[in-house]
């Protein structure tokens, strides 16, 4: 598959691909090849007829967390309140006190399995948000866990730093003062390489507008781009604060309204739709994606992949889920998991099969890219190359 190109996906009936020192050095129709490429090659490989996508990119993951809340969500349905639970020290807070709780290696054996059911699915580039850890030493644990999976399973991953994702129990009823404390974790981490990018979660039952603010403004700062959790269970204008901060990307967004889509489309922010969460909170309002389209905000999809509102670890369930619960087309998801995935990362060398991009990619035993959106739980990877490396 190929960006910008005539036929619908890029696609190329019988192609040949070069790959050089890790980079995609030529791609386009086998005929066209030019023999110098064939006679110098060190290794040749026939695909017999695979599918060749971009590997996929899951740009919205809070895929570093202790324990799980299989118990809450039991309970949920016994009849138990969200609210009842979150009194009795369930919901994120149960989430933060696992977190904490855990060893840093503990953490890394605990969140390993996520990563690899992703990678089994051709994620080849990943963002990982801390947000359980809300003290220094704990999200500085969560980050460092984050990098470490990188590193072992040989693939990309983004850290976020989502310090501004609760209120920690110790900070219960002063919220500007746990800001505070965010605005000094921020630095000491950045200080450390643990920050690719900074992000909040923008809400009524999290930080307000003003709060968001501070924490963007720190983070433009240190030269950080930002991101946010916005519109998610109510417009709060959250949207319209990150474009004017030029954010990557605005995730979830259920509630955006019309300014805040021509905000983000003015600023190039990417509008994420995570059908995941969407689907496990049994949401019913859909978010606007007629309106997105209009104004030309590109669209990414991400399994949102954290304990709360989306254990998801699989990314072509979420191709599936944003054609069939958001109406997107699937030629539309393919690009929310593709180069509308590196835009929302900052990532200009991946997400498309062109000459020069970074030689990640999967081959398929599927003939079309709809066969993969179509079904729902089988996986038909063969091989997945990363940084130009058979896996
Ligand atoms: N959006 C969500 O839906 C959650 N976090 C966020 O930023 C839920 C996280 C959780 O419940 O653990
Ligand atoms: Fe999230």
């Amino acid at each position: 598959m190929q960006p910008e190109a005539a036929t619908p996906y890029g696609l190329i009936d019988d192609a040949a691909l070069v790959v050089q020192g890790g980079r995609i050095a030529w791609v386009g129709d086998r005929a066209a090849l030019a023999p110098f490429w064939s006679e110098q090659a060190s290794e040749q490989h026939d695909c017999g007829g695979a599918l060749i996508t971009p590997g996929l990119i899951d740009c919205h993951t809070h895929l570093v967390y202790g324990g799980d809340r299989a118990n809450e969500f039991e309970l949920r349905l016994n009849g138990a309140s969200y609210e009842e639970i979150a009194r009795a020290g369930g919901g994120i807070a149960s989430t933060v006190q696992a977190t904490r709780a855990a060893s840093e290696d503990d953490l890394f054996a605990q969140s390993l399995p996520r990563l690899n059911a992703l990678m089994a699915e051709g994620v080849t580039t990943l963002e990982i948000k801390s947000g359980y850890g809300l003290s220094l030493e704990h999200e500085r644990k969560c980050l460092r866990v984050a990098r470490r999976l990188g590193a072992q399973a040989g693939i990309a991953v983004r850290t976020t730093f989502l310090g501004a994702h609760a209120l920690p129990p110790e900070f219960t009823g002063r919220a500007d003062e746990y800001i505070d404390a965010v605005l000094q974790m921020l630095p000491a981490l950045h200080e450390e390489g643990l920050v690719d990018a900074v992000d909040a979660f923008c809400e009524r039952i999290a930080f307000s507008t003003a709060q968001t603010e501070r924490v963007f403004t720190a983070a433009k700062a240190l030269g950080l781009p930002v991101k946010l959790h916005a519109e998610q269970l109510s417009d709060s204008g959250g949207a319209q604060l990150a474009a004017r901060f030029g954010a990557l990307s605005c995730d979830h967004l259920e509630w955006l309204g019309e300014e805040g889509a021509k905000a983000m489309a003015q600023a190039g922010t990417v509008a994420v739709l995570l059908p995941g969460a969407f689907y496990f909170l049994r949401e019913t309002k859909l978010p606007p994606v007629a309106m997105l389209r209009e104004h030309g905000v590109p669209m990414a999809i991400s399994t949102d992949c954290n304990p709360g509102s989306s254990p998801c670890t699989s990314i072509l369930l979420m191709l599936n889920m944003a054609c069939t619960l958001f109406r997107l087309t699937p030629e539309e998801a393919w690009a929310g998991v593709t180069r509308h995935a590196a835009l929302a990362l900052g990532l200009a060398d991946r997400g498309a099969l062109a000459q020069g991009m970074r030689a990640d990619f999967v081959l398929w035993d599927v003939r079309s890219p709809a066969q993969l959106v179509y079904p729902m739980g089988l996986n038909p990877r063969r091989a997945t190359v990363i940084d130009g490396n058979l896996q």
